[in-house]
């Protein structure tokens, strides 16, 4: 990777943490919507990243997740999915194809096959339509293990399933019965 892209992953990365996660880490809220106002993010972040709004215009039009969306005027900006604070990013309901896929560390089986999937620390269980995003995922984690989840059979059970604007499937938790792993 070059070091012009290296930063701008380490300052992506840090966007990610301020709008999903701590965005008092520099001093601003997000509305009910999830959204920060953009001058606000950049002031904050460029503190201790290096940031402009050509950077941050940069950052979000090239980001290989499409992790971020601004609003019509760009004034404002959020993450598209992956919240641990409580915020609405008004996502779609969806009916989710036959199989989901949801990839995750050895280390954690045993349990998920107790307990089924739980979103932990974030709002929802991450969920992908292709395998190699799951494994992708599941490698964040050590030894990766991907399930399969019966997403056909949840849907007729009555669990809803959301896109997010970005393309990854979202439901609150997968009970065991439901799973199967690879
Ligand atoms: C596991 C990245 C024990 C779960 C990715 C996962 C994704 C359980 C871990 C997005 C469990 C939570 C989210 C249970 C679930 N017992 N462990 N009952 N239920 N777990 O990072 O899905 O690059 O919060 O399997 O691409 O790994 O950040 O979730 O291993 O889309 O945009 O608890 O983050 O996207 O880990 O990743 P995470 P995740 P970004």
């Amino acid at each position: 990777m070059s070091k012009r892209n290296d930063t701008l992953t380490k300052t992506s990365r840090f966007i990610s943490l301020i709008l999903r996660h701590q965005p008092e880490a520099i001093g601003i809220t997000l509305d009910e919507h999830g959204w920060a106002d953009t001058e606000q993010l950049i002031k904050g972040v460029s503190a201790t990243h290096p940031l402009n709004r050509d950077i941050l215009e940069e950052i979000v039009r090239t980001d290989e997740k499409q992790r971020y969306s601004f609003n019509e005027d760009h004034t404002k900006i959020r993450a598209n999915q992956g919240h641990s604070i409580p915020v609405d990013v008004e996502l779609k309901e969806t009916d989710p194809p036959a199989v989901l896929y949801h990839g995750t560390g050895e280390k954690y089986v045993s349990s998920i096959e107790k307990e089924g999937l739980k979103p932990q620390s974030r709002l929802y269980v991450h969920l992908s339509a292709d395998t190699d995003t799951a494994f992708k995922v599941g490698r964040r984690h050590g030894k990766p293990v991907i399930f399969m989840i019966d997403a056909a059979k949840m849907k007729e059970d009555g669990y809803p399933f959301f896109l997010s604007v970005n393309g990854v499937w979202l439901t609150k938790a997968v009970p065991v019965s439901y799973l199967t792993r690879l």
